[in-house]
């Protein structure tokens, strides 16, 4: 670590400020040049401690970056992680409002929860599949708090991955007969199909990023405690929306999640 306490402290409430206040900042590695990936993951870790102090209860893990679509498109090449909060929670059909947002993004994901436990290292798709209850649709609402959506690997981890709102829906199914490689997906605005994918453009098989996850936490001692929900990456890239925009994704097997957007567009 590069960073004394006091700084990661620092920063954690500079983003999460940016966060609650809705105004994008610079990133924070232009200040910083000098942090590296473990201050990333404290910055990150300080905004957890900092909301749950407010009585904001942790509601499932994130992985991000774990398709090409999403590394093509933001220009990073390793998979990351976050968490959710519980007001990120949004129900099926609901309206998001977009002022409490600085620049959302919508992204198709796959989320599984699991029964069991899982701890790495050494954890692989068998694992995961074995300790997986169900999977189901989710959409993430993704908002940098940085300037224009443009970062580095440090400093979109520090910002909690962009962690903002999700839609969760559809249905949950076994993966137990699913050929999740396989798994379609098609996401629509506005009536109109913007983006397509299968499962495998998610690290080659969705199950893969949660046994990655369970990797990187286990490598720092951690498990993935039975009944955590988790949200695998995007699919596609991630689809700019402003209100009075409707979202609609179909996935093969699972259903469809809807969303629309409403409210005073901040840009
Ligand atoms: C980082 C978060 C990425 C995903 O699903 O890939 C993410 C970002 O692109 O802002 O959530
Ligand atoms: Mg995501």
């Amino acid at each position: 670590m590069n960073l004394s306490t006091a700084i990661i402290e620092q920063l954690a409430e500079h983003l999460e400020n940016a966060e609650l206040k809705r105004e994008a900042v610079a990133k924070i590695t232009d200040a910083h040049p000098d942090m590296d990936w473990e201050d990333a993951y404290a910055i990150q870790d300080a905004i957890r401690r900092r909301k749950i102090a407010r009585g904001v209860r942790i509601a499932g893990l994130k992985m991000g970056l774990t398709s090409f679509a999403k590394m093509k498109q933001m220009g990073v090449s390793d998979p990351i992680h976050g968490f959710l909060t519980d007001y990120g929670s949004c129900l099926d059909g609901a309206a998001i409002d977009v002022g409490g947002l600085i620049h959302p993004k919508v992204e198709a994901e796959i989320a599984f929860v699991l029964k069991h436990p899982l701890k790495g290292p050494g954890c692989h798709i068998g694992d995961v599949l074995a300790a997986t209850d169900f999977i189901l649709p989710a959409v993430e609402v993704i908002d940098s708090r940085y300037e224009n959506f443009r970062f580095d690997l440090k400093s979109v981890i520090a910002d909690n991955t962009s962690s903002a709102r999700y839609v969760t829906g559809g249905q949950m199914r076994s993966p137990v007969g699913i050929d999740l490689k396989c798994l379609g997906v098609v996401l629509e605005k506005n009536g109109e199909v913007v983006a397509t994918a299968a499962g495998a453009a998610v690290l080659g098989h969705p199950a893969q990023s949660v046994a990655m996850l369970a990797n990187m936490l286990g490598a720092k001692g951690q498990e993935i405690p039975a009944g955590t929900f988790i949200m695998t990456g995007g699919m596609t890239e991630a689809i700019a929306v402003e209100a009075g925009d409707h979202i609609s994704v179909r996935y093969q097997h699972l259903g469809s999640v809807s969303m629309r957007f409403v409210g005073t567009n901040n840009h």
